[in-house]
């Protein structure tokens, strides 16, 4: 028998993100399985249209905005990309500065992502709303392990608003950070800021070493078939963040979780970011029926509804012809933090986060160290009045990339592919589906008007549709 799950809204994400399973039954165990899947994107924002005929300088304000889960990266995407078209170094503190900003930010990110968008898929909190009505299926937590977990889920809470003090002591507030602006930071460095970092440092890292990481492990555990299910594409894309050395390329210069290529046969590859193509074909957009380089004159984000054949507001980014996965499993593949044993599921997403949070507690200790108190954070960016550029990085969900065309001082084109984009995609033009779309192909669901199991899967990938669409 032959039946269609919708689940629409998809909860507990950032954005619209709506789901329709194509289901299967097994003749002979009677199970019900996702055939196909498709992922929607059912809201159209047009950040990228905001920018078009704006100053160069508004660059980071505007997309900052087109977050609040992930404004550094927006902010710092946009910077860069001015920067790398003049061949820009910027001082020292700057680049430390922006690091400890935006690693405060990935550690709120995962805590959010962990604590309180994914963990309800697997426990039951108490008896009251917001957490009920709450799913019934396949709950395997005991009493003591939810309640332990439940107070978890409040301390985090507490956690993720001193993530947020610790961006904000050099991003001037959070979200949308202030300071990061072409050229440097505007924060400057003080005994007194790096003291306050410090402090609240050491209390999440303590969380993320003692609590996070041995909840991650709890679920691991608990739930070990799920290291098995929601595997996807296995390509892995990361464009490398958090820099370690004075540098005018951002992409080039040495990282924490460097940039790259890893496909799912083990190939790796240095990452061609001429290689980085956006389909339209199943997205309410104009565009050519091929794929098009996001710095490509062709690129656009013009609204085309009605289309015929799509289904998302999102774009469908794709390296070379491949459907990628971008995220903190892939930073961890490609850094070789996680061996050929790990393979792409839900359990693994979370681990991955968790081991990058661990990774990210120590490093962020050592760029304190390195600040020079008093020290140059801004040079002033002369830019050309007519340039192309791009910027690279990894958002909290993986790769990021804006790219610009300025002509006489102003944007005549802006375009982002984000990571939820990439992870969330509809198919291309030759009918290949996203990451999240393939991930829930096979996903056996007990229960079709509480179908959990997709949930899992999906969030595994901590979609943003907000940034998906910008
Ligand atoms: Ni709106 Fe974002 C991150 C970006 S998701 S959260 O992380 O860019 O695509």
């Amino acid at each position: 028998m032959k039946q269609t799950i919708i689940i629409d809204p998809v909860t507990r994400i950032e954005g619209h993100l709506k789901i329709a399973l194509d289901m299967d039954t097994d003749a002979h165990t009677g199970k019900n399985r996702v055939r196909t899947a498709r992922a929607s994107g059912t809201m159209f924002r047009g950040m990228e249209k905001i920018l078009e005929g704006r100053d160069a300088f508004d660059a980071p304000i505007i997309t900052a905005r087109v977050c609040g889960v992930c404004p550094v990266s927006h902010a710092y995407a946009a910077s860069i990309a001015l920067e790398s078209s003049t061949a820009f170094t910027p001082p020292k503190n700057a680049r430390l500065v922006r690091n400890l900003i935006l690693a405060a930010n990935f550690l709120q990110s995962h805590i959010l992502h962990f604590y309180h968008l994914s963990l309800l898929d697997f426990m039951q909190g108490p008896s009251m709303p917001p957490w009920r009505p709450a799913s019934k299926v396949d709950m395997r937590f005991n009493t003591v392990e939810s309640e332990e977990l439940f107070k978890h889920y409040d301390l985090a809470l507490d956690m993720r608003r001193k993530t947020h003090s610790m961006g904000a002591i050099f991003g001037g507030h959070l979200p949308h950070p202030a300071s990061i602006i072409p050229g440097g930071v505007t924060a400057v460095v003080s005994r007194e800021r790096i003291d306050q970092y410090q402090g609240m440092l050491k209390e999440i890292s303590q969380f993320v070493t003692e609590i996070y990481a041995s909840d991650v492990e709890l679920l691991a555990h608990t739930y070990p078939d799920y290291l098995q299910i929601g595997g996807g594409p296995e390509n892995l894309i990361a464009y490398g963040v958090f820099v370690e050395e004075d540098s005018s390329s951002v992409t080039s210069a040495k990282r924490l979780f460097p940039g790259g290529v890893l496909f799912a046969d083990g190939t790796r590859e240095a990452l061609d970011s001429s290689q980085i193509m956006e389909s339209v074909a199943c997205s309410w957009y104009e565009g050519p029926t091929g794929a098009t380089h996001p710095g490509s004159s062709k690129a656009s984000t013009t609204a085309l509804y009605p289309k015929s054949g799509a289904y998302s507001w999102t774009k469908s980014p794709r390296y070379k012809t491949f459907a990628m996965e971008a995220g903190a499993f892939a930073r961890m593949k490609i850094a070789g933090l996680f061996g050929s044993e790990k393979r792409a599921s839900v359990i693994t997403r979370h681990q991955a986060r968790v081991l990058e949070a661990k990774e990210l507690v120590r490093a962020m200790g050592r760029w304190l160290e390195q600040l020079e108190v008093g020290g140059a954070v801004y040079e002033a960016l002369k830019l050309p009045a007519s340039v192309s550029g791009f910027g690279a990085l990894e958002a909290p969900r993986g790769a990021l990339g804006h790219w610009f065309t300025l002509v006489d001082g102003k944007f005549t084109s802006y375009q982002i592919i984000t990571p939820t984009c990439i992870n969330a995609s509809p198919a291309d033009e030759k009918g290949l589906p996203g990451a999240m779309e393939a991930a829930l192909a096979g996903t056996v669901i007990t229960d079709s008007s509480d179908a959990v199991e997709a949930l899992r899967v999906v969030h595994s990938f901590d979609p943003c549709l907000a940034c998906a669409v910008h």
